[in-house]
């Protein structure tokens, strides 16, 4: 075994993002086609991603839904061609594409609309719950909060303890980082990641490239950092969630996130040093 692998055995969890979209916020269109998508998630496994998440239906700010026969049509073929490789999740709000995906070999259904766990329940299947205010088209009209925290929390832990009540054996939990959320949200959730750990449920943040890591880390001029320029943020972020507790990362960058997560794999560990625990 190489030091990689024994500290990759005890680090935190890597998600791949893999959107089979036209207008994902980060790299809508660019694996749209099957064999783009396929050659893309084959090199998130070589990067070394535990799972891969194909989504057919961007979830960013404003975005329209897509019908339900067009999003099974982008997402079946990937996830069953990327299933002899590797854990696939499907990033859906829609049961129906749930459980075409899960048939073509999904394990893990990513939701961000907290509303599908009777599929993983029935299926057998893990399931993501994670908190959104309001829909993709409307969630960023002014959220408010009296405490984001404690609110964003309390409803991932109703979910959470249903859906195990129900049955399903595999519940994470994700606070939605950029969903009905303001900057200031987003940075509070960030801080106060330990509260949400302490939930007792599975952990999983998300927060590459997204816009409030433009705003925060902006240009010296002020101006947001493009989207393409966000992955040294991306990266602090995911290592900042996983230090605070996280047991999986949501990221566009497998390949440096995979490092990072090599990285804090032993942080998290009691202190070994000269040979005393
Ligand atoms: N973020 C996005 C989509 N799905 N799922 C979970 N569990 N957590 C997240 O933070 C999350 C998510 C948004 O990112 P992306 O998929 O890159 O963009 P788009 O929704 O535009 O396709």
């Amino acid at each position: 075994m190489t030091v990689r692998s024994t500290l990759r055995a005890v680090s935190p969890s890597v998600m791949g993002v893999l959107n089979v979209t036209p207008d994902s916020f980060s790299d809508g269109g660019r694996y749209l086609d099957f064999d783009a998508a396929l050659a893309r998630g084959l090199d998130m496994v070589a990067e070394g991603a535990d799972i891969v998440d194909v989504g057919g239906e961007s979830s960013r700010p404003g975005a329209e839904p897509v019908p339900e026969d067009e999003e099974r049509r982008r997402v079946v073929p990937v996830v069953a061609a990327l299933a002899p490789h590797v854990r696939v999740s499907v990033d859906t709000v829609k049961p129906g594409v749930a459980e075409a995906a899960i048939e073509a070999g999904a394990t893990l259904v990513n939701d961000v609309s907290a509303r599908l766990s009777g599929v993983a329940a029935s299926r057998g299947v893990g399931w993501v719950a994670m908190h959104m205010r309001g829909t993709p088209r409307t969630m960023q009209d002014a959220p408010s909060y009296e405490d984001v925290v404690g609110e964003v929390g309390s409803f991932l832990v109703d979910r959470a303890r249903a859906a195990r009540e129900a049955g399903v054996s595999e519940v994470w939990v994700d606070p939605g980082i950029g969903f009905g959320k303001t900057v200031s949200h987003n940075l509070e959730i960030l801080h106060r990641l330990s509260e949400l750990v302490a939930l007792g449920f599975p952990l999983m943040v998300g927060t590459s490239r997204k816009s409030f890591l433009g705003t925060v880390a902006a240009r010296s001029d002020g101006s947001p950092t493009p989207v393409g320029d966000r992955l040294p943020a991306s990266l602090a972020t995911a290592t900042w969630a996983m230090l605070a507790g996280a047991a999986m990362v949501r990221v566009h960058d497998v390949a440096a996130t995979v490092q990072a997560a090599v990285l804090v794999g032993p942080a998290r560990l009691p202190a070994v040093v000269g040979g005393r625990r």
